[in-house]
């Protein structure tokens, strides 16, 4: 006798089959297709119990049909909860929530120093100048005798200098100023030149809130047949109104440096009051950013270029008075402290 015709026999091959489908597991989606076409395909295990349902005695037929609609929603069920476990990855049988949002990693910040050097040089790029650095421990030629400073200049002095001692000779030192990179750019006697010169420079000076003895500096030079203090002017206007927006005004005022004749201050008008005058700017409407001139042809000559020839202009600013300006921050010291709550402020600028 079949067994699909004993009551019992029916019942523990579709218990068996129950206890199978339940049980069932897969890897892949192939797997999960494998399953349903063993199981619910043309000749699958309950598609031919369906089949035999004609076969079974009337008696049985109600039980029989129950328990076999039963079997068949276990398989559909069991198959639709692999694919959905595959498609979830592993971590949905872990039960972990995969569309709860990531930890958010902590943010550092730039250095207003570094945005404001980056800043600055990215504009004399545009302009055409390339970048270059040099030593921060130079000798007393390249900071001071190639630069037209004369032998008892006071910067020259211990008062002003940090010299590293040498017990053969002193002329070992700190740079006081950048301009020792763009002599060593003028000594590889290469014309035109077009640089600009970010460093750290060091002064022996009281610290405050407005001096400190390590800042930075960016410099240019810039030294061509035909260059004019005009020329000079203009680059100058260019690069306050690239920095401080296209409004801003310039204001030159007579100075003294030994390493260029005509010397000058540059003021920009004050961004902050529009020139009627504020506590920035101390009520004169103008903010001083940097110094410049026409290279002194002396430094021309020392440097073993033709003053006949060439002339130039060069300028040197403060980045931390840059940044002071742009963000009026109060406290040149505030920069070297990295006291976090102060670099934080700077995390959404760049
Ligand atoms: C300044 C102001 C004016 C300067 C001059 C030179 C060089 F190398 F050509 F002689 N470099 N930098 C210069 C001129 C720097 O800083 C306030």
């Amino acid at each position: 006798m079949h067994p699909i015709y004993n009551t019992k026999m029916n019942e523990s091959i579709i218990d068996e089959l129950s206890a199978r489908v339940k049980a069932l597991s897969a890897k892949t989606e192939q797997e999960i297709e494998d399953l349903r076409v063993r199981l619910l395909g043309k000749k699958g295990e309950i598609t031919k119990l369906f089949e035999e349902f004609r076969t079974v005695p009337a008696e049985q037929k109600r039980l029989f049909g129950q328990r076999l609609n039963v079997l068949k929603n276990e398989a559909l069920q069991q198959l639709n909860a692999l694919r959905e476990s595959l498609s979830a990855g592993d971590s949905a049988a872990s039960g972990e929530d995969l569309t709860m949002p990531g930890d958010a990693m902590p943010l550092g910040s730039r250095h207003p120093i570094s945005i404001t050097r980056e800043e600055i040089l990215s504009i004399y790029k545009k302009f055409g100048y390339s970048v270059a650095e040099g030593p921060e421990i130079e000798d007393d030629w390249h900071v001071f005798g190639a630069l037209n400073f004369p032998p008892e200049h006071p910067a020259r002095d211990m008062q002003d200098t940090f010299f590293i001692n040498n017990q053969t000779d002193n002329n070992i030192l700190l740079r006081t100023h950048t301009s020792s990179i763009q002599v060593r750019t003028m000594e590889k006697g290469q014309l035109p030149i077009r640089v600009v010169c970010p460093g750290r420079v060091f002064r022996n000076e009281a610290i405050s809130a407005r001096a400190h003895c390590i800042f930075h500096q960016v410099e240019g030079l810039y030294i061509d047949k035909n260059v004019s203090f005009a020329d000079l002017k203009q680059a100058v206007l260019l690069f306050a109104q690239e920095m401080f927006g296209p409004d801003t005004q310039i204001r030159l005022r007579p100075s003294y440096f030994p390493f260029t004749e005509p010397s000058a201050e540059v003021d920009v008008s004050c961004n902050i009051c529009k020139g009627k005058g504020c506590n920035i700017c101390k009520g004169t409407g103008w903010l001083e950013i940097m110094g410049c001139g026409m290279v002194d042809p002396n430094v021309l000559e020392a440097n073993g270029i033709d003053s006949k020839v060439y002339s130039g202009f060069a300028f040197g600013m403060g980045v931390e008075r840059i940044a002071m300006l742009k963000w009026q921050v109060k406290d040149l010291r505030e920069y070297f402290e990295n006291d976090v709550r102060f670099l934080q402020e700077f995390a959404t600028v760049v």
